[in-house]
């Protein structure tokens, strides 16, 4: 269903199996060198959400090859399966975006020319949620991806003007899919709550796991 002018949920678009799939590769990808790791902000704090990327790595406000609050140690690859799916999720979002079909055009562009080289892999567990942000370090206005694994969550999607109202609350699930587009792609987002407990009881994991997909726009 349409969240905004370029926002798509696809609630359920993983079946249980590529959900454990992702899951299991979420795993290998947390682990050292260049795994998991607490981002530190401008402040002197932490994201109480931790994160591994692929591709990049992102810190606050940027993209790099090591990560600058890690272990140092190059990023691993941005896998080609990955990207594709990343395809595949932007031509699966565009067909319930039904706002943009009537003109013939549509938020998303071709997903052919989108070439996905960046994985953001935040894992939440106890009280971890995510401030009202948007994401512009990306030098490509290409839609981003999210999938999400595990518990449930409130995500808030916002406005382009202000981290505040007017905003909407809704519910992502292990196996929804959302891609951000068009006029949402730099819309304020967070998410303020995960609710313990609600993973689906097969895929093996506490918490939450969300996976982003970009497009950089910066050169290898
Ligand atoms: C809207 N992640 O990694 S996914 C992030 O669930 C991030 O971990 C949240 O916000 C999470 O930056 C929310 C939904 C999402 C992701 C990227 C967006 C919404 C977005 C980029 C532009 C607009
Ligand atoms: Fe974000």
């Amino acid at each position: 269903s349409v969240i905004g002018p370029g926002a798509v949920h696809v609630p359920d678009w993983l079946g249980s199996a590529e959900q454990r799939r992702l899951v299991e590769a979420c795993r290998a990808w947390a682990r050292p060198p260049a795994g998991l790791r607490l981002v530190r902000t401008p402040g002197g704090g932490t994201m109480t959400a931790r994160q591994v990327g692929l591709g990049w790595h992102w810190f606050p406000y940027g993209y790099a090859r090591s990560a600058v609050d890690g272990d140092g140690a190059p990023v691993k690859p941005m896998p080609r399966w990955l990207a594709e799916l990343g395809r595949t999720a932007v031509g699966a979002a565009r067909a319930y975006d039904g706002e943009n079909t009537y003109s013939g055009e549509n938020t998303y562009g071709d997903e052919r020319a989108y070439d996905y080289d960046i994985a953001l892999i935040n894992f939440y567990d106890g009280d971890a949620r995510m401030g009202m942000h948007r994401d512009s370090d990306e030098k490509s206005g290409a839609p981003v991806v999210s999938l999400s694994l595990g518990d449930t969550c409130v995500f808030r999607f916002g406005n382009t003007e202000t981290r505040t109202k007017p905003y909407t609350d809704i519910e992502l699930r292990s196996g929804d899919l959302v891609v951000f587009g068009g006029a949402s792609r730099l819309a304020y987002h967070g998410v303020p709550r995960v609710h313990p407990g609600t993973a689906p009881p097969d895929l093996g994991l506490t918490g939450r796991l969300n996976i982003t997909l970009r497009v950089s726009g910066l050169a290898d």
